[in-house]
């Protein structure tokens, strides 16, 4: 099977990376949207339009599903895009189910864009789950930035994270939702410095998972190599992409 999936930039390849374990036998077209990005914190309107470029340029591949590998870009558009497209469609949402469940009686703090945790979608999926009182919402545009500029560096991001989760109360949390695809690169550092008993969530495994029972696709003995053709909308093309690759490996 054909798979176009998409983010701004360089996020959505925490999601590939997920595809690429569970799903290893399709065949994956990765774009990422480089001269636009961030989503995050742009009018709504603005990135509608990115995303419809986008998801027209996969579909164009004859692509037979698509991964918004993107909060943001699916809390904005997901609807719009599966009344337009005939091929299934999988979004992501920040994981504050699991979360809850997980989480017993201590609260739920979410991360993700400021976009995603403004919109409508992300108030529905709290109300939905009676959870107003647990989840407290914590955007961290930041991250983003840092992911896009390829710092991984510990010395500049633990003091950010810090200085973000400083005014929290982390004993009350139970777990730390990772709402952004670009979040997950960063786990290991949430976790040197939250209190043990704090889990840390991503959704890219459940997002691969929908994937592979939407399109019924079969545990394979059978491995071969899948195949991976990226498009980069921005400029410098050639030196983020030799970076992508290196983080795939
Ligand atoms: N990776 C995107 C997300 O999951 O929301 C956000 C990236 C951005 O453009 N801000």
């Amino acid at each position: 099977m054909k798979i176009g999936i998409f983010d701004s930039g360089v996020g959505g390849i925490t999601v590939l990376k997920e595809a690429l374990k569970q799903l290893p036998n399709e065949e994956y077209i990765y774009y990422a949207d480089t001269e636009n990005v961030p989503y995050g914190t742009k009018p709504k309107e603005e990135v509608k339009g990115y995303i419809f470029n986008v998801v027209k340029f996969l579909a164009d591949k004859d692509i037979d599903a698509l991964v918004i590998a993107c909060n943001t870009a699916t809390s904005i558009a997901v609807k719009e895009l599966r009344k337009k497209y005939s091929f299934p469609i999988i979004g992501m949402e920040p994981a504050v189910k699991p979360a809850i469940e997980k989480s017993e009686d201590k609260k739920v703090l979410v991360t993700a864009t400021t976009l995603t945790l403004k919109e409508q979608k992300f108030q529905d999926l709290v109300t939905k789950l009676h959870s107003e009182d647990i989840v407290d919402p914590l955007p961290l545009p930041k991250l983003v930035e840092y992911a896009e500029n390829f710092i991984f560096d510990e010395e500049i991001i633990i003091p950010y994270l810090q200085r973000e989760l400083s005014s929290y109360n982390l004993d009350e949390y139970g777990t730390i939702v990772l709402g952004c695809t670009h979040f997950p690169f960063y786990k290991d550092y949430f976790k040197k410095i939250v209190p043990n008993h704090i889990e840390i969530i991503d959704g890219n495994e459940g997002t691969i998972k929908h994937l592979k029972n939407t399109l019924n696709l079969e545990d394979s003995t059978l491995w071969r190599r899948s195949k991976v053709t990226f498009y980069l909308s921005g400029k410098e093309d050639k030196e983020v992409l030799k970076k992508y690759l290196d983080i795939i490996r």
